[in-house]
């Protein structure tokens, strides 16, 4: 397999993460939508990160969708996402926010790439209480991490986030009282698979 993306992106890297932590093999090309732009649309034509490429050619886009693979892949046993029931449902509503945050960051940050005189405050303003509103639904599922507990794909996208948002919009974590979202975050942190996907 081969994932193709930065692990700037918290999406490509909480594949990354996912992909060590299952020990499944893979090539990492990391190819940057903006500077890489016509390499990466070669494998992801509508040119966003992250895809992976399967080893009979197919190729899949959208973490969401790369996820649902990986867990078909390892089968019920070791999948990241619980199988059904009230655990399913759990898993699935800390992935939507934690994704929800991802995409108002995102949008916060991407606000920066436009010269000056485009930026949109009142969409930057409104992103940004949109971010508030997610980190704060986060917080309330007070995740936490035994010390050698196995990861699950709440922490491991939660801790993606957070620390896309650490890293775009720190502002953000200090408006907040997020101290189980913190301690996630370092106990995540040093995890071998997180190290192996530096963002
Ligand atoms: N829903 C998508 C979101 C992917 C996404 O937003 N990727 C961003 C990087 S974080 C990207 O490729 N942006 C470039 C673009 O959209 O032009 C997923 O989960 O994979």
């Amino acid at each position: 397999m081969k994932l193709i993306g930065r692990y700037d992106s918290p999406y490509v890297r909480r594949i990354g993460v996912s992909l060590h932590v299952l020990r499944l093999p893979f090539e990492h090309l990391p190819l940057s939508p903006f500077s890489q732009a016509n390499e990466l649309r070669k494998f992801s034509p509508i040119g966003r990160m992250p895809a992976l490429v399967l080893d009979d050619g197919d190729v899949l886009i959208d973490s969401a969708a790369i996820l649902d693979h990986l867990d078909e892949v390892v089968g019920a046993e070791r999948a990241l996402i619980p199988p059904k029931g009230a655990d399913r449902r759990r898993c699935l509503k800390v992935l939507a926010i934690a994704t929800a945050a991802c995409d108002k960051a995102i949008a916060i940050n991407y606000e920066r790439r436009r010269p000056a005189h485009l930026v949109h405050d009142a969409w930057r303003e409104r992103s940004r209480e949109q971010l508030d509103a997610a980190l704060l639904q986060l917080e309330s599922f007070s995740l936490s991490l035994a010390d050698h507990g196995p990861l699950s794909q709440s922490e491991i996208t939660t801790a993606c986030a957070y620390a896309y948002v650490n890293r775009v919009e720190p502002d953000a974590l200090k408006a907040g009282p997020y101290a189980s979202l913190a301690r996630l975050h370092v106990a995540c942190e040093m995890r071998e698979a997180f190290a192996a996907c530096p963002q």
